[in-house]
């Protein structure tokens, strides 16, 4: 698993680079869910391929701007899913960006992932894993010298900041009443757009909640389970938080039917989860 972790510290650096010097403009290819690619989306999922691919005890690799998997060695055990550049609509605006990575062992699904990992492209290039065991092995790194940053990341029972997605005129009433209550307790606003500098956020700070309900418009929800939901789910357990989607089921007990699949998905400390729970009558 370190060689694995070793070669997305170096994907980290190559697509810095590329963020900061290569083109932002639209390329004229759509991806497997529909959307339109940047030029950076696809340059990311190139030096990711070929970086991954050169990899032993790597059966296979899936990425969420293409459709199919690439098969690279069928007795391998590992399949790795990721999302070169999630928030490419925000990088124009020089918001920070991230690239997500689910490392599963059998077929991909919340109980074969054995290992998550982010990278977070802001003022330092960060990155963040956390291997399953008992305990889970969390690690931060920030660039340099890849200092370890910190090793204990936990979220406190209670945050303070509210990280609602997805366009509120489409919510259902609960989940507009449940956000809305948040804010009469006290929470601030923190939403870039960006699933991962948002996450990165509840985490440095110690809890809150980010949230991506199922809407009129996106039934079920926008946000893909191999890709960006169970490697953050499988995060934000080992930092001590919830991870559920809006039946109260544990995002990390889902198996997509296939790789593009999504599901509305809710990551935050205790109390938040827990009023969420109660806001959708579910059971605590
Ligand atoms: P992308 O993969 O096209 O960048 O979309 C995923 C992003 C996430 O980073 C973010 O949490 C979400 O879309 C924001 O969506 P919305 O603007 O609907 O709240
Ligand atoms: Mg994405």
């Amino acid at each position: 698993m370190k060689t694995i972790l070793d070669a997305i510290k170096t994907i980290a650096v190559s697509v810095d680079a590329l963020i900061k010097e290569g083109d932002l403009g639209y390329s004229t290819e759509h991806n497997a869910t529909g959307d339109a690619q940047l030029k950076l989306d696809i340059a990311a999922d190139r030096v990711i391929e070929e970086s991954l691919s050169a990899l032993a005890r790597v059966r296979s690799i899936i990425s969420e701007e293409k459709e199919n998997e690439l098969i690279l060695d069928p007795k391998a055990p590992y399949t790795i899913c990721y999302d070169p550049l999630d928030g490419s609509s925000i990088v124009d605006a020089n918001f920070s960006v991230g690239a997500i990575f689910g490392i599963y062992e059998g077929e991909p699904a919340g109980a074969s992932l054995v290992t998550a990992a982010y990278i977070l492209f802001g003022r330092h290039i960060e990155m963040v894993s956390v291997e399953r065991g008992n305990p889970p092995m969390r690690q931060r790194f920030v660039h340099g010298r890849w200092q370890l940053m910190d090793r204990k990341f936990m979220l406190k029972e209670k945050g303070r900041h509210n990280a609602p997605g997805g366009t509120q005129q489409y919510w259902p009433p609960h989940h507009k009443a449940f956000v809305d209550s948040l804010f009469a307790e006290g929470y601030r606003l923190r939403y870039s757009g960006g699933m991962v500098p948002d996450l990165h956020h509840l985490i440095v700070k110690g809890g809150g909640i980010f949230s991506y309900p199922a809407a009129s418009d996106l039934p079920n929800g926008k946000l893909r389970q191999l890709f960006e939901v169970l490697p953050f789910a499988l995060i934000f357990e080992a930092a001590g938080g919830q991870a559920i989607d809006h039946h109260g089921r544990r995002l990390l007990e889902l198996a997509p039917r296939h790789h593009h699949d999504t599901t509305p998905c809710f990551f935050g400390s205790n109390y938040e989860i827990n009023a969420l729970k109660k806001a959708y009558g579910l059971a605590t």
